[in-house]
């Protein structure tokens, strides 16, 4: 039956692309470096990665995960000075143009944890695409205080991360 319905969609747009295989769009994403931080079972995470679109342009309109109860695609913005994040419907893919998921931007938030996450550990994340469909990548859990922290520091609610502000310290490494 799926075939008969790609053969007769194909042949409904034959002056687009002849006879371009249907899988054509799929293989064209890439995901790259998919990483997470270290996080307790039944709180939240977070999963930052890079999209690569080899083919036509698509957009990220969801994601999954097994350790996590939901996951969804937020972005983080600066809202007069005060760090906030909302959800998004989808974030758009161009071919060409990496879409780097990273700290102060976009992410893949998860929510209700169903394990902890620790770190060396890793778990599989399935990013769905409006056109190339499910994609899915590994990510690689690094730990809480690596990177910048400051994305996420007020989600946990457990208040480890209130005491440095990653970054105050940049241009003062102690000289001796
Ligand atoms: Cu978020």
């Amino acid at each position: 039956m799926r075939r008969l319905v790609l053969i007769s969609a194909a042949l409904c747009i034959p002056l687009l692309r002849g006879a371009a295989p249907a899988s054509a769009d799929q293989s064209a994403i890439a995901i790259t470096g998919a990483w997470s931080r270290a996080a307790i079972a039944g709180r939240t995470g977070v999963v930052y990665l890079t999209i690569t679109d080899a083919g036509a342009a698509d957009r990220l309109t969801g994601a999954s995960t097994p350790v996590a109860k939901t996951a969804s695609v937020h972005e983080s913005f600066n809202d007069h000075g005060v760090m906030k994040m909302r959800p998004v419907a989808a974030v758009p893919v161009q071919p060409g143009k990496p879409v780097k998921l990273a700290p102060g931007g976009y992410h893949i938030m998860l929510e209700g944890l169903t394990q902890s996450l620790q770190p060396g550990q890793t778990f599989p994340v399935t990013l769905t695409f409006a056109n190339a469909g499910p994609v899915t990548t590994t990510a690689t859990v690094q730990k809480a205080g690596g990177g910048m922290a400051m994305d996420h520091g007020s989600m946990g609610g457990g208040g480890s991360q209130s005491a440095a502000m990653p970054g105050t310290t940049a241009g003062s490494a102690p000289k001796q």
